[in-house]
């Protein structure tokens, strides 16, 4: 797709593959700044919120507006399609209304929310959770990447006054609909043969912290006898999330860090993160509780503490009916699918109709440098969106 080749190589993680884009880091600051200079080249009026997320408002800002956009930062080492395609879509979509000489008769906007991958201050969805309330800012603005800096500092560097910080119930106010276009997750529309579906709804989820406390030293004179080595629990957690996912729930340790972290240290620290998903909230609880419990044990035989901390979680979240149908009578017989990946339109289907739109990735794969979209089928997730936003605002 011509406008995301313009984003090729920002933020390219040379060491990981893939992007690395965090919020208010270099690459994604870049990125804020293209889609800004692209915003106002289509005369859109591009203005940033209290909390980071950027507005690109055609039509004067106003009450049952028709949003859509997504996210550009990235989780590390992430493709190049999970985010900037339903901004660059949106844009694009913008184009083809205005040269139908199309022209909203309510406000349209494009929005960028803050840090949806979480992939720097911990948390998914920041800036729409900010937004709608769904996290409070004193916990926001404390949250701490891993220089130690501080989701306040970060911001305040961006030009966001901390004080501020915070749910923005005049501005969520204002939404009528908000339509997401996102690059599929996960492989069902190649075997439908299909380049774009609706979306219906957002598995539960959530992410939890696993610190292990032991005692550092020397790999090569402490005797095994005597060690308390937080790896050997981390380890078992990590094998203990395999085991809990069954039946459909999916459990994940793709984070682990031990402290100091030396090659002939024994470590006194190793975090972990714990990723866990399933159709259910009561099924991905279960899991969770079965992972806890074995980190629980694991610690205690090897003489170690063990901290469980709750980052996030976000119940199960089904997409507004009606938005959905009128969608789907734009759109015509497209498959309606739901997904195990979070969104800001997850975020937001609280409190206003949201909905979202897929276009097949033939990969499946997300959250790594082989994620994909052809030009064909992103030309497709287009046409689609154009035509949903015409309806809704027109
Ligand atoms: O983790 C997710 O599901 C999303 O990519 N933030
Ligand atoms: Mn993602
Ligand atoms: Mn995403």
């Amino acid at each position: 797709m011509t406008l995301l080749r313009d984003l090729e190589g920002v933020g390219a993680d040379r060491f990981r593959g893939g992007y690395s884009r965090h919020v208010f880091t270099a690459p994604e600051l870049e990125l804020r700044a293209w889609f800004t200079e692209q915003a106002q080249r289509r005369g859109l009026d591009v203005e940033q919120d209290r909390n980071g997320n950027l507005w690109a408002w055609w039509g004067r800002p106003g009450p049952d507006a028709v949003v859509t956009g997504s996210h550009l930062d990235s989780v590390p080492g992430g493709g190049a399609f999970d985010g900037p395609l339903g901004v660059a879509s949106a844009l694009a979509a913008v184009d083809r209304l205005r040269a139908q000489g199309f022209r909203p008769r309510r406000p349209l906007a494009v929005v960028v929310f803050a840090e949806e991958e979480g992939g720097r201050f911990g948390v998914a969805c920041l800036g729409s959770r900010l937004l709608t309330g769904a996290i409070a800012p004193e916990r926001a603005l404390t949250l701490t990447d891993a220089d130690g800096v501080t989701f306040a500092e970060a911001a305040r560097r961006a030009g966001i006054d901390p004080a501020r910080v915070g749910p923005d119930p005049d501005r969520l106010g204002m939404i009528g609909a908000f339509v997401e276009l996102h690059v599929e997750q996960g492989r069902a529309l190649e075997p439908l043969g299909q380049p774009v579906a609706i979306g219906s709804t957002i598995d539960p989820h959530g992410r939890w912290r696993l610190s292990f406390v032991g005692r550092g030293d020397h790999a090569g004179t402490a005797l095994m006898g005597d060690r308390r080595d937080p790896m050997v629990p981390a380890a078992r957690t990590v094998l203990a999330a395999r085991s809990a996912a069954r039946a459909g729930t999916r459990a994940t340790v793709g984070r682990l860090v031990p402290v100091p972290g030396g090659t002939n240290v024994i470590a006194r620290r190793v975090d972990l993160w714990l990723d866990a998903r399933s159709a259910s909230e009561p099924s991905t609880r279960e899991a969770v509780d079965e992972v806890i419990s074995a980190a629980r044990l694991a610690a205690a035989e090897e003489g170690c503490e063990v901290e469980v901390r709750e980052e996030s979680f976000s119940g199960e979240v089904t997409f507004d009916a009606e938005l959905r149908e009128r969608i789907q009578r734009v759109l015509g017989e497209v498959p309606v699918l739901p997904t195990g990946a979070g969104h800001d339109a997850g975020v937001l289907a609280a409190h206003v109709p949201a909905g979202m739109l897929y276009v097949r990735n033939p990969t499946g794969v997300s959250h790594a440098p082989e994620e994909f979209a052809t030009d064909e089928d992103c030309a497709a997730g287009v046409e689609s969106l154009a035509a949903v936003l015409e309806e809704l605002a027109g």
